[in-house]
């Protein structure tokens, strides 16, 4: 499976810079590679001029005195906190690039194109609507045919499509029923899931369409990837199970910790680091944690094409873009849970989080992956095989600042054969670094 897109991601292209990595990101040149799979070689997709990269991320500019911009770049973020330490909110601007460009114009030709999306932003989601000049949403001109991971099995008509930071949409748009009229792409996220305020200028970029239909021979096909199958938790091969939590504590960054199970709690809750939380069928899970910043020591070992499912719990109220390297992956549910038994001065629960049941995935959600979004007070369960290499691999949220202020963890693929001669090596955790 070849992902329709890669980004270089910064933490795999500036390991060593790790803190700095929104400032990198911000500064610097944003690129794309595409990559088309073997399936889609007879479908006949839009090409050449007529597919299209739309890199999308928001930056600020700086004025001079009398108010006139400066052309600058301009870093401004709100500072929440400087005691204990310094916290402050991701970046977001108020102007919209697309491709470099602050609400650009693109001439198109009336027929179907083909456009490669990439939230690019350090922070900021969008949900994108095509609307037309009267500032209604055009219905179902939007037809996804791709994730982040590959093609989607079917084509999706789509009125909006959401995407969080490094999350990518593969869509087609036929633009023949819109000869000498134009369409704009407009962020209508607001108010936005969090963090970052509001879009002050929803606009993102204007397609002008051209007069005179033009002849592409395409049809969209009723199916894009025969070979597609959607996992499920109960036709998953053997797997192992892992926990994540997502914290905000009082006064701190937020947090993301790997937890593993234990069979008792403490005498006396709650405890840092200890999180119940109560599943779907009624039985309570203890969660330990073992650590909580990007420099604990490593936790996770994977089997070489080992299949996993991790478990994302959000107890805190911050959407967060959960990014893992080497694979893709599949969410298999998202559930919506109420938190407030989680006691952010403490650091754990003083009740077991209860579900409030299941939460509705976009359709576009349901192929292929390597980004998630998980929201606040919600359980996302993501299964993937861990397959292609050996070695360290990183995953982290992709909100840029929460990565640099520590969401970023190592885990290790190695073979089962090795794996088993590691006596430091228990059930696929290294036992020996509480955090
Ligand atoms: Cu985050």
């Amino acid at each position: 499976m070849d992902r329709f897109c890669r980004w270089a991601d910064p933490p795999a292209a500036e390991f060593d810079a790790m803190v700095v990595t929104s400032l990198n990101v911000m500064t610097g040149l944003a690129g794309m590679y595409l990559i088309w799979e073997a399936e889609e070689d007879h479908l006949l997709l839009p090409h050449g001029e007529h597919e299209v990269p739309l890199i999308i991320c928001d930056r600020n500019l700086d004025n001079d005195a009398g108010g006139n911009l400066t052309g600058q770049l301009l870093h401004k973020v709100a500072i929440l906190a400087t005691d204990p330490e310094k916290v402050t909110l991701p970046f977001t601007g108020p102007f919209t690039l697309i491709n470099g460009v602050i609400w650009p114009h693109f001439d198109v030709d009336a027929r179907w194109y083909r456009f490669r999306v990439l939230n690019a932003s350090n922070s900021r989601f969008y949900t994108l609507q095509p609307h037309d000049e009267n500032g209604a949403v055009v219905s179902g001109a939007l037809h996804q045919i791709g994730s982040d991971g590959g093609l989607l099995p079917a084509p999706l008509a789509l009125d909006q499509i959401t995407l969080a930071p490094a999350e990518r949409a593969d869509v087609l748009i036929d633009f023949q029923a819109f000869q000498n009229r134009s369409l704009t792409l407009v962020n209508t996220l607001n108010p936005p899931l969090e963090p970052g305020t509001g879009t002050p200028n929803p606009d993102l970029m204007q397609f002008r369409v051209r007069a005179g239909a033009v002849h592409d021979g395409f049809t969209l096909p009723a199916t894009l990837s025969p070979s597609f199958v959607r996992l499920t938790h109960e036709t998953l091969p053997e797997h192992m199970h892992r926990w994540l939590v997502l914290t905000l504590l009082a006064g701190k960054h937020p947090e993301m910790w790997e937890m593993v199970e234990i069979d008792q709690p403490p005498p006396t809750l709650p405890a840092d680091g200890i999180v119940q939380v109560t599943l779907g069928d009624g039985t309570v899970k203890t969660l330990r944690r073992v650590s909580r910043d990007f420099k604990d020591a490593v936790n996770f070992y994977v089997d070489y094409n080992g299949w996993e499912q991790w478990s994302i719990l959000n107890a805190s109220p911050v959407a967060h873009p959960i990014h893992i390297h080497l694979i893709q992956f599949q969410a298999l549910s998202r559930d919506g849970y109420d938190v407030t038994g989680f006691d952010n001065t403490v650091g754990g629960t003083t009740t077991p989080l209860v579900p409030k049941g299941p939460l509705p995935m976009d359709p576009n959600e349901q192929g292929w992956k390597d980004v998630i979004r998980v929201g606040g007070g919600q359980l996302v369960r993501v299964a993937g095989q861990f397959a292609g290499a050996n070695g360290r691999y990183v995953f982290h949220c992709h909100i840029l600042e929460h990565e640099d202020e520590g969401m970023m963890r190592t885990f290790v693929v190695m073979p089962e054969q090795v794996m088993k001669l590691d006596r430091h090596i228990v059930d696929g955790h290294h036992p020996l670094h509480p955090a």
